[in-house]
């Protein structure tokens, strides 16, 4: 019985289509930069909002029932829930999918029986992979949900909890591995604090260091190869996380060694939480060559937290691709919507729009950043700014030839500087209205 009876698969009907239910700008296989669309998003459903998700907040209970569920946390239920999934994703024509380990699977009375039960779903998970072609981008393990988890996973001050982590992380990095995963992520989950008080944060930081650590060496035991990814998120469930945005997370990388294996995956939401833009995030994680994934979501600018909405903001698309693009693109990562229905969005159906609408929004977003770059507007602008770099002195400082020395012998000879030309911010702002 297909959960989803009424639908088809979903169609590209291009611009003036008015069919809900229809793509009308990805297009998928329409080459754009010289590659496809479906390689340059490489769009990600994600398990936990899309077939866990519940609609309970922190004021009340679930809103969303599905048919498909039979209300137990049996295996069976979770097995079948995977059919559910699978039938969505081939339907909706995602080529890749991301799960925590206990979104898949019921965790059990002991780690031992969790990792059966994990195994006995993932069964299912090789089967639908295999039967419909969808990988999976990326997989990772909920170390923030259960309550041995209060104080965070590596960073507990329980050494106890760590090594749980540790195993946990252990399994669900064989399981990544045995279902082809491209990538393996790290949000921190809990790993930062409440208050300062009783916190020692150098210990705690460098327990998170050895963590990863040890995660990089057992990849190589067991060759996994994929990229591992940490993301950026500067509050909640904590106060203030580890990784709180892009630049602290380099750091941290640089810090402790792991700069040859990790990059990042930026999240829209989690940006903004930080007081930075989307943008700001994936040009500064480009320009240190740690540009790994993104999880494509929107916050809300009147709410205050990680409201996980799918994006539909043209602009929004259109800086994400222009960085994305600016970076020679997301290699093994892709466009993860992580993101979920509102609590008053409980129809299954919703679950098409709300995907259809964040791909459509990205294609969109693509072909405009495409069509910006090919007219070569802003490149020019910004060489034109950044023109006195290019020959005379200011071509000697970048090779190197100058000093404090020579540079104030210049300006003493000189005198005064050259005059400054306009920034032009009005102008580019509307010079960018033309293409959106
Ligand atoms: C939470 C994070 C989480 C990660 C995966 O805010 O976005 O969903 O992407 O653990
Ligand atoms: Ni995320
Ligand atoms: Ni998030």
């Amino acid at each position: 019985m297909p959960a989803f009876p009424d639908v088809s698969k979903i169609k590209y009907e291009g611009p003036d289509s008015t069919n809900p239910l229809a793509f009308r700008w990805y297009n998928e296989d329409e080459i754009v930069e010289g590659k496809s669309m479906k390689d340059h998003m490489r769009f990600s459903v994600v398990y936990w909002h899309t077939f866990r998700g519940d609609g309970s907040d922190p004021f009340g209970m679930p809103t969303i029932e599905r048919a498909w569920e039979d209300g137990t946390d049996s295996i069976e239920n979770a097995q079948n829930r995977v059919r559910v999934a699978f039938e969505f994703m081939e339907k909706l024509g995602a080529p890749f999918y991301a799960f925590h380990d206990r979104d898949v699977a019921p965790e059990g009375a002991t780690l031992a029986q969790s990792h059966a039960n994990l195994d006995a779903v993932v069964d299912v998970l090789e089967q639908e992979q295999q039967r419909t072609g969808i990988k999976l981008l990326w997989g990772t393990a909920n170390m923030f949900s259960n309550p041995r988890f209060m104080h965070g996973a590596a960073t507990s001050c329980n050494a106890d909890i760590f090594a749980y982590a540790a195993a946990q992380v252990k399994k669900a990095m064989e399981v990544t591995k045995r279902l082809g995963g491209e990538n393996y992520v790290f949000w921190g989950g809990r790993e930062g604090y409440m208050n300062l008080y009783n916190t020692d944060m150098k210990r705690e930081m460098d327990h998170l260091g050895q963590f990863l650590n040890m995660a990089v060496d057992y990849s190589k035991t067991i060759d996994f190869e994929g990229t591992f990814l940490i993301e950026p998120k500067p509050k909640e469930p904590t106060k203030h996380q580890y990784d709180s945005d892009a630049a602290a997370c380099i750091n941290f990388l640089r810090a402790y060694g792991l700069m040859d294996r990790f990059k990042l995956n930026i999240e829209t939401n989690h940006a903004t939480l930080a007081g930075h833009s989307m943008m700001h995030e994936l040009d500064y994680a480009g320009s240190q060559g740690c540009l790994g994934s993104i999880d494509a979501n929107t916050g809300d600018l009147l709410l205050g937290w990680d409201t996980d909405q799918f994006p539909t903001d043209i602009y929004l698309t259109t800086r994400c691709m222009l960085a994305i693009l600016k970076h020679g693109g997301l290699g093994a990562g892709g466009v993860n919507f992580d993101a979920k229905l509102r609590r008053e969005s409980t129809d299954p159906m919703d679950l098409f729009h709300a995907h259809i609408g964040g791909m459509d929004s990205f294609a969109r977003g693509l072909k405009i950043a495409a069509a910006i770059r090919a007219d070569g507007g802003l490149q020019n602008f910004l060489d034109e700014r950044y023109g006195s770099w290019n020959t005379g002195l200011g071509a000697d400082i970048e090779a190197g030839k100058h000093n404090f020395e020579s540079l104030s012998a210049y300006m003493l000879e000189k005198g005064e500087a050259d005059a400054n030309s306009s920034g032009r911010q009005e102008y580019l702002e509307n010079y960018i209205n033309r293409f959106v």
